[in-house]
């Protein structure tokens, strides 16, 4: 440290550099010394020593992890979020997760708010710590950054594209209000703490649409008789078709569309296609199985929305 003649030289604590700035109890030492020649020689002399204790700032900021809204369906669904602590010193803080925000078009259930125990960013039930009420997080030292899981169950008879929001709000536990607001001596080593320019207050908002894909299923039947018409008559071969249509967005899972041979008609064997590609009758590798005793069954799996699959086949009238 260069001290020149007069000189004022500052000694203080080092300190890591935080967003809220020098670690709260810090203790800043400051001494003046002055240097001169009184003819005799160089002399110096200090001042006393000024010191400043640091107080602690009150500062939090949320936000939410999600890339957009989160597509659900109802039931249980987890919202993310991010709290960082931005004071200067350790603290806790309370959170409160309100679903009943102006605008949604339902109001989901929060079932609980939970800590990424494990620091995966992913909710694991059974691992992740659900926090009893009043919803409190650990003391965060300064600078450390929590995440927060809201789960929620979204009501049935949602409708598709409908969209909800939740707001998850966080406060200082020692307290909250105008910047600038003194708890005295509430602070790290007796001394004050200060609400910062966050208000020591964040609101944060994590938003749900719903994605219901539903299935309409179509059937029809063409005739040809075995005179060139279609007149039904014994002999007759009635092609039916059934179309499945996923409308909305999401996914339809699982999806078997099955049909008896009805009374009066025998399966044609080695009809049974879909999309107008063959299926053989046999249960094996394929999609589709036929028979005139079981009907037929089709297994479509998983089935995106926005998706029409097609299966035809054929009976004879006995
Ligand atoms: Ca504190
Ligand atoms: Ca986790
Ligand atoms: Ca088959």
């Amino acid at each position: 440290m260069f001290c020149g003649a007069v000189a004022l030289c500052a000694f203080a604590v080092s300190a890591p550099a935080l967003a809220g700035g020098v670690t709260a109890g810090t203790l800043i030492e400051n001494t003046a010394v002055a240097s001169y020649d009184d003819g005799a020689g160089p002399r110096t002399i200090n001042s006393n020593t000024v010191t400043v204790r640091v107080d602690e700032l009150l500062d939090v900021t949320l936000t939410s992890l999600d890339p957009g809204p989160i597509n659900t369906r109802p039931g249980d669904a987890v919202l993310t979020f991010e709290l960082t602590n931005q004071g200067n010193g350790p603290e806790a803080f309370t959170l409160l997760a309100n679903p009943t925000v102006a605008g949604n078009d339902f109001d989901v259930t929060v079932r609980a708010i939970a800590i990424d125990s494990n620091g995966n960013g992913i909710y694991d039930e059974g691992i992740d710590e659900i926090l009893t009420a009043p919803q409190t997080t650990a003391v965060l030292a300064a600078d450390a950054v929590l995440t927060v899981f809201v789960l929620v169950t979204v009501p049935d008879g949602v409708t598709d594209t409908q969209t909800s929001a939740v707001d998850l709000n966080a406060e200082a536990v020692t307290g909250s209000g105008t910047p600038g607001t003194v708890f005295a001596a509430a602070g790290v080593d007796g001394g004050d703490a200060i609400v910062g320019t966050t208000s020591a207050l964040a609101t944060a908002r994590g938003e749900l649409v719903v994605g219901v894909a539903n299935v309409a299923l179509a059937k029809s039947v063409v005739l040809r008789d075995p005179f060139g018409g279609a007149s039904a008559v014994p002999g007759t071969i009635a092609t039916f078709t059934i179309t499945a249509q996923v409308s909305g967005s999401g996914t339809i899972n699982d999806l078997i569309v099955t049909d008896a041979i009805p009374d009066g008609t025998t399966y044609a064997a080695g009809t049974l296609a879909l999309d107008g590609t063959a299926l053989s009758d046999a249960a094996d590798g394929d999609a589709g199985v036929a028979s005139d005793a079981a009907g037929i069954a089709v297994d479509l799996g998983d089935v995106a929305a926005q998706t029409t699959r097609t299966v035809t086949f054929d009976v004879t009238i006995d």
